[in-house]
């Protein structure tokens, strides 16, 4: 088991002292001797001297993914070239991708923080992991499969793809737990049906470590419903390194070490710092990062900071589900729409699949917006009658939670795209 109390149990005071050296130190240290933090300061005009205590964080101007574009492939490193180990590149979420660069040291601190969130799921030197995110570019293959060599388990590099053998390695090696993202696990599960395999009775399988897209709980309460396997959320970003935090055992918020990094909630309009428990972007800033450094780093993901203690006696802080990325929310009709909300309202229904798709269009001035479900096949009837009322009791919960008109088209099982790494639910015809 890897677990460090010291670090993973600090109280509040204690974890705010070492943050602030920790950040006064990096500033300190990138002021005097890298120019694009200096002239960054500069602009914002704030010296190291002004950094007295965290409450003078918001004096620091934000770092955007966009300074990552506007300064590939390497301009922003901090360290010469010889000191880099790894290159990993971020498919992006939306937008041009991005170049992150990792020194030992950066790889390490990576290593340990997932061994310290798996450590906190219970997965250990008696689990067989399969990693079924993608391994190469993207951070997730690579990144979860040294965390969880780190703890002892037994991996296997899956990668994505190739459904049917994935399936055939749970079964012949006795996989204890998964990782991939939520939408592929789903897709196993449905071949996995095809298939005729129970994964009660079939596979030893008992966690899913699921994340590097949004989901939500209904989503959570289905899959572990369908499969028994318990489902654990995983955040990180590649700016950050890579998948770092998780949920721990009492699955109520994600687990974020503070001894490495310092959150913080903005307003997504203003950048004004929000208090505890308000929703708004998640900014971080990294304490041992070495290759390019992230200070008020805007992440773009839209969460809160949990305010009461998690009973598994973990102090650091806990962000709660990330519910969408400022980028992401579609504007219908003036009024703001995630596509999470969507996935919550359509949970809700008993009578729909687990595969859906949100298509945006404008009719002359309008934009209207379609939302594509599939309905599970018990739930087709012969009867036109049925699916019309049952499309129209599918429009009803949407509104209810969107608070617009939505148009709903049923569709049968199998016929919406499957993704077996990230989903991409929307198609916004609008910016075509
Ligand atoms: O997705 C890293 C990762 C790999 C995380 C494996 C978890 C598991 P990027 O490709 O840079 O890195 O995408 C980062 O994905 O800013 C969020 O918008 C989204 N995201 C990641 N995890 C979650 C999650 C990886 N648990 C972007 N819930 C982030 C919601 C998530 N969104």
């Amino acid at each position: 088991m890897y677990w460090n109390p010291e670090a993973e149990c600090m109280p509040a005071e204690e974890l705010k002292k070492l943050q602030f050296a920790g950040i006064k130190s990096l500033v300190t240290e990138l002021y005097g001797s890298n120019g694009f933090y200096r002239q960054k300061m500069e602009s914002a005009g704030v010296t190291p001297d002004d950094l007295l205590s965290l409450e003078d964080m918001p004096k620091l101007p934000f770092m955007y993914k966009q300074e990552f574009r506007d300064n590939y492939p390497t301009k922003m490193f901090n360290v010469p070239h010889t000191d880099i180990v790894r290159y990993h590149v971020s498919s992006g979420t939306t937008g041009k991708p991005t170049l992150v660069g990792y020194t030992r040291g950066d790889l390490e601190y990576w290593t340990d923080a997932l061994a310290r969130s798996l450590t906190s799921i219970g997965i250990g030197e008696n689990d067989t992991l399969q990693v079924s995110y993608g391994y190469g570019l993207f951070t997730g293959g690579l990144g979860l499969h040294y965390g969880a060599e780190k703890v002892g388990a037994s991996v296997l590099p899956a990668s994505t793809g190739s459904t049917e053998r994935q399936l055939e390695l749970i079964q012949d090696l006795d996989v204890t737990a998964i990782a991939c993202t939520p939408s592929y696990f789903i897709h196993m599960t449905e071949v996995a049906e095809n298939l005729g395999i129970d994964f009660r009775k079939d596979t030893k399988l008992k966690k899913a470590v699921l994340g590097a897209e949004p989901w939500t709980e209904g989503m959570r309460e289905r899959i572990e419903k369908s499969t028994g396997v318990k489902a654990y959320d995983i955040y990180g970003t590649s700016e950050l390194a890579g998948p770092m935090y998780t949920e721990c055992e009492e699955r109520h918020g994600i687990h974020i070490s503070g001894d490495i990094t310092y959150l913080e909630i903005i307003d997504p309009k203003t950048g004004e710092v929000l208090g505890p428990g308000e929703k708004g972007e998640l900014v971080v800033t990294m304490l041992k990062k070495r290759a390019f450094p992230l200070i008020r780093y805007r992440t773009s993901d839209i969460t809160s900071i949990l305010t009461e203690p998690c009973p598994c006696g973990r102090t650091s802080p806990r962000i709660a589900r990330i519910t969408g990325r400022s980028d992401d929310m579609l504007i219908i009709r003036g009024i703001n729409v995630f596509p999470s909300q969507v996935e919550f309202a359509l949970m809700r229904v008993p009578e729909v699949g687990n595969q859906y798709m949100i298509v945006v269009t404008r009719e002359g001035a309008m934009d209207s917006m379609t939302v594509q479900v599939e309905i599970k096949p018990e739930s087709f009837s012969d009867k036109m009658e049925d699916m019309l009322t049952l499309r129209k009791h599918i429009e009803i919960e949407l509104k209810k939670y969107l608070n617009i008109a939505v148009r709903v088209e049923l569709k049968g099982p199998g016929e919406l795209p499957r993704f077996d790494g990230k989903a991409s639910r929307v198609v916004d015809k609008r910016s075509l």
